[in-house]
């Protein structure tokens, strides 16, 4: 599915702005589609209110009832299509996101269903439109998540005070948060038109020749008429905007362009210009040399490359450093924000981390192109979190989980692996045909990258890591395990980490370590939920990750978390989890100047990158060297 992106042949609509919305009652969740609510508007059948999207409806009231409502949830809002948009063409509807399920009317017509979070889903509307007229679109959005949904969860009728409850219950640590979360599109293609794109990059041995291997897709109906009349062109353009590639496909729209003088997509600090993307443009041509279809995508001309001891990127070693992350703000919840998605990248860069995970689902589509764009690495994870109790049904949707994303992410030189789950219950009975029917599902859909799952299971009772390429492991020595002991840290991962790689023969990574920490709370010595605490806690990690690292098979540190966020309500959450190096305002807290100064001290010994002036602040001038029990400073 690709992005909405307007060209010469194609326009593109926001559908953002301000939607009407009404709650259903959670004891009568399918009132509205027995009354059918879309058959109008949604204030003839219930009072509005106003909600903007894209954003989680949770936090935009002042009510308990909506921030912790179960169920569905109805929007409608009213636009106009032009005139102009009724000849020769075709219109597309595309949601960026809706958390959990969405059903969608136009006009009072249902138009599409779609279940899973995080991800993309689109349907044609050319026949549900008024053309040079008022529309109205309504989405009811449920976000009840049972043993059968990605992320699983279960819901219970509990005695209140007045009678029942509905309550929603789940084993992950994050809010439940729901709504229309990304941006809504409309979008004309031509009647025949590119609906697919695929691309594979890589180098030659010495990094100085790019090969693109393509295939594109098309629909319409002109393309089953006359197939073999169909060809691409396809040019290529450097960042300077010159055009270094231009070529003509065959029939089967496939092939392989060479790009000599390559400039390689290079991670943050691996090399001075990161992030170089090209740009290819690929015209749809039918009989006749007619163009009938025009899209732009950006392309990074890179090789991954990974074994048992190693994981390399364009021929070089990859030492990742970086953080488990949340799409979580105030207010918005999960909702899509520009503002906030800029600074997070500019925090990230300014820590001088190159990679993160997108723990516990995919993130925003505008996140991933951010993210080729600045050389961020991403270990791309589906949503599926703490899976358990596994069954058929589960699985089918699990790998349709995976399918979504890898369509949607698979051109991004950004995504250099697939996470394909975050501590699933990978102990348990099946657990092990369970995991190599997933594993090798993702392999078959996309094999260029390496596959892994963050696992705290201990290494055990683990059945999964078999079945992957490369071993990502949770931990939190010092915090829920041995709280508070800075001594049963460090031989501790070093241990648990040389274990993995002995059970497996993978390179491994440490996925997720940290500890909660309440922003100006400062106790010396050290005490649980201290901003001292939680930069000890790392301090005794890099002393391992030190040691570990001259083991290569050890290729990364992951911090939980990039910054603080919301939770389910709990006594050991204190409005939320604290983990964050950022509060949830994005401000540092005192352990990421520390995390700061070993992320670029990292980058400068593995990649030579150079160090930011204000990294270290100047103390005293004594004529030479500190020195400390780890050498100098
Ligand atoms: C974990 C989970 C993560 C939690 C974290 C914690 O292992 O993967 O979702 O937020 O621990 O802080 O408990």
């Amino acid at each position: 599915m690709l992005y909405p992106r307007e060209s010469e042949t194609r326009e593109v609509r926001s559908l953002d702005g301000i939607w009407n919305f009404v709650c259903s009652d959670e004891t009568n969740p399918t009132q509205g589609i027995r009354d059918k609510w879309f058959d109008d508007d949604l204030s003839k059948s219930r009072p509005i209110i106003p909600m903007p999207v894209p954003a989680s409806y949770n936090d935009i009231t002042t009510e308990r009832s909506l921030r912790d409502h179960v169920g569905t949830v109805w929007y409608d809002r009213k636009f106009f299509v032009p005139r102009s948009w009724e000849k020769d063409q075709r219109v597309w509807l595309r949601f960026g996101s809706v958390h959990y399920e969405a059903f969608v009317w136009i006009n009072g017509e249902s138009a599409v269903k779609h279940e899973m979070g995080h991800l993309p889903f689109e349907t044609e509307v050319t026949h549900l439109l008024k053309y040079g007229a008022e529309n109205r679109i309504t989405v009811m959005c449920d976000n009840a998540l049972i043993q059968t949904t990605v992320p699983q969860g279960k819901i219970s009728e509990v005695a209140n005070d007045g009678g029942v409850t509905i309550i929603q219950s789940y084993t992950f640590d994050f809010f439940n948060y729901a709504g229309i979360h990304r941006s809504v599109h409309l979008y004309t293609t031509p009647k025949t038109f590119i609906e697919e794109v695929e691309i594979q990059t890589k180098l030659s041995d010495n990094n100085s020749v790019g090969y693109i291997d393509y295939s594109v897709a098309v629909n319409g109906t002109a393309a089953n008429e006359a197939e073999n009349a169909l060809y691409v062109r396809l040019k290529l353009y450097n960042r300077e905007g010159v055009q270094v590639v231009n070529t003509t496909s065959d029939g089967k729209l496939e092939g392989t362009l060479k790009v000599s003088n390559a400039m390689p997509w290079w991670p943050y600090l691996m090399h001075s210009d990161p992030g170089y993307l090209y740009e290819l443009e690929i015209q749809l041509h039918g009989a006749n040399e007619q163009l009938l279809d025009v899209y732009r995508l950006k392309v990074g001309l890179r090789t991954l490359s990974w074994s048992n001891t190693t994981f390399q990127i364009n021929g070089k070693p990859v030492y990742f450093r970086g953080f488990g992350r949340h799409e979580d703000s105030d207010v918005r919840g999960k909702g899509l924000d520009n503002a906030l998605m800029v600074r997070d990248f500019n925090l990230i860069k300014w820590i001088g981390a190159n990679a993160y995970r997108t723990s516990h689902y995919p993130y925003s589509e505008e996140s991933m192109q951010f993210a080729d764009q600045h050389g961020i690495m991403i270990i791309d994870e589906c949503p599926s979190v703490d899976t358990e109790n596994y069954n058929q049904a589960l699985l089918d949707k699990h790998k349709s989980s995976l399918e979504q994303l890898i369509h949607r992410d698979r051109n991004h030189p950004s995504v250099v692996m697939w996470s394909i789950a975050n501590e699933p219950r990978t102990g348990q009975l099946n657990a092990d045909t369970y995991f190599q029917f997933v594993a090798n599902y993702t392999r078959s859909l996309d094999s260029s990258r390496p596959v892994t799952a963050a696992i705290a299971t201990p290494w055990t009772d683990d059945k999964a890591g078999r079945y992957l390429d490369i071993i990502s492991f949770n931990r939190y020595n010092a915090w829920y395990s041995n709280t508070g002991r800075m001594d049963m840290v460090t031989q501790r991962v070093i241990d648990e980490a040389t274990a993995w790689n002995k059970k497996y023969g993978k390179p491994v990574i440490m996925s997720e370590y940290g500890a909660d920490t309440l922003e100006g709370l400062h106790l010396q010595p050290s005490f649980v939920w201290s901003e001292e605490f939680q930069s000890e806690v790392f301090s005794r990690h890099f002393k391992a990750f030190d040691a570990l690292r001259r083991k290569k098979w050890f290729i990364g540190e992951f911090v939980w978390n990039f910054a603080d966020f919301k939770t389910a309500q709990s006594y050991t959450r204190v409005g939320g989890n604290k983990k964050g190096v950022f509060t949830r305002a994005r401000q540092p807290k005192a352990a990421a100047h520390l995390l700061r100064q070993r992320y670029f001290a990292l980058g400068r010994e593995v990649d030579q990158c150079s160090l930011p002036e204000d990294l270290f602040t100047y103390i005293v001038d004594v004529g030479g060297s500190i020195k400390n029990e780890s050498g100098d400073l």
